[in-house]
């Protein structure tokens, strides 16, 4: 049977006359239906956790907006907690975890084949979401790539600069590869059981990639990431990924796009379209790039930007997304308007 869902067409190198489009966040705090189900599950982990809800808060936008995907409700910070690091999720504050920054604490860590025990309900989720999602709506798994995973691991919160993690990096590289191996084996076991599970694309998010430099862009984004696509394509080869290697430089999107072993390559709102339709779009699917700022602005600027995308991608595989996720001061009017307009402009 031909393919129908259009993530899936997009993802197996077909340009379509309106490109599929789902959104970074898509669930999230500027839907005031997420923020109830968020209150009545007390904490975000909890959320997380509990199959139900997670999948509600993954179909509100389905059912709001009409999406094309739909991307699995969790966290990349599930893989700390399920190696078991204290993970905890404060309000207006952000993530706070328990460090690895020793070797004592490298080998507290649990290793790969325990990961289940906890994750088992992010399973379920998705179990819930094959059975509920409509026919033409595809399901996204994902995880974070080794390198952004570790940046929490080694800091215990979200940084600017991903300073403590280079600074271990720099002062014990035996051990901060150790951890990035560690977390690549954990997450190889997490993407398989996702599929398994029901996940049709899985989305490998790279948001600290940017600031790699020179070789270690190679060694720490990049080598790991394929590291994961060739170890979940041995076991499933017909699932695409989407890499998301956020802020790095044209030189290293280039480089990503021909050696990961991706099937897309996302791309942030700082990259040129027009670059990125010229030498991107004809080694991959290119994902992106509107600057989630339209999602507060809106008005006939974003009807513009929609148009101007979607038109410089329009030769080659393309899959409509935002450069990052949608921010929590985002009017749900501008969402709709922007499906509208891509929707509009075949
Ligand atoms: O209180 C809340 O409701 C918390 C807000 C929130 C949400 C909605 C967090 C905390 N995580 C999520 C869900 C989430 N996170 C999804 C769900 C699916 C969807 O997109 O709708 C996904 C894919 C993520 C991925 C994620 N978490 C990333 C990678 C993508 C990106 O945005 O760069 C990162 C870096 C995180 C860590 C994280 N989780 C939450 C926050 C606030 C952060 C960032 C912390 C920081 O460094 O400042």
């Amino acid at each position: 049977m031909a393919e129908t869902k259009k993530l899936l067409r997009s993802l197996n190198g077909e340009t379509l006359d309106v490109p599929p489009i789902w959104m970074m966040r898509q669930a999230g705090r500027y839907l005031p239906e997420y923020r109830a189900t968020r209150e009545k599950a007390g904490d975000f982990l909890t959320l997380c956790y509990t199959p139900e809800l997670a999948a509600e808060v993954t179909l509100q936008p389905i059912r709001r907006f009409g999406f094309d995907a739909a991307i699995l409700f969790a966290d990349i910070l599930l893989i700390p907690d399920a190696l078991g690091l204290e993970v905890g999720f404060v309000k207006g504050e952000g993530p706070k975890l328990s460090t690895v920054t020793t070797e004592a604490g490298l080998a507290a860590l649990g290793d790969a084949s325990g990961i289940h025990a906890t994750l088992s309900p992010v399973y379920e989720t998705l179990r819930i979401l094959k059975a509920e999602l409509p026919a033409e709506t595809a399901l996204i798994g994902f995880a974070g790539a080794p390198w952004t995973v570790a940046t929490y691991m080694i800091a215990g919160h979200g940084t600017p600069d991903q300073g403590p993690a280079h600074k271990l990096k720099a002062e014990n590289r035996a051990l901060f590869e150790a951890l990035l191996q560690r977390i690549t084996d954990a997450t190889i076991e997490y993407l398989s059981a996702q599929v398994e599970a029901g996940a049709e694309v899985i989305k490998l998010f790279d948001s600290w990639a940017g600031s790699l430099q020179g070789a270690d862009f190679a060694d720490y984004s990049l080598a790991p990431i394929r590291a994961i696509t060739r170890a979940l394509h041995e076991r499933h080869p017909d699932v695409p990924v989407i890499g998301f290697p956020r802020g790095t430089s044209k030189e290293n999107y280039v480089s990503f796009a021909k050696t990961a072993g991706v099937q897309a390559v996302a791309i942030d709102e700082h990259l040129d379209a027009a670059w990125a339709a010229a030498e991107l779009q004809p080694l991959t699917c290119v994902q992106g790039n509107l600057a989630p700022g339209h999602m507060v602005t809106g008005g006939e600027a974003l009807d513009a930007e929609v148009r101007r995308i979607r038109e410089t991608f329009s030769k080659g595989p393309h899959i409509f997304n935002l450069g990052h996720g949608i921010t929590p001061d985002a009017d749900p009017e501008n969402v709709a308007r922007m499906i509208a307009a891509l929707r509009a402009s075949a």
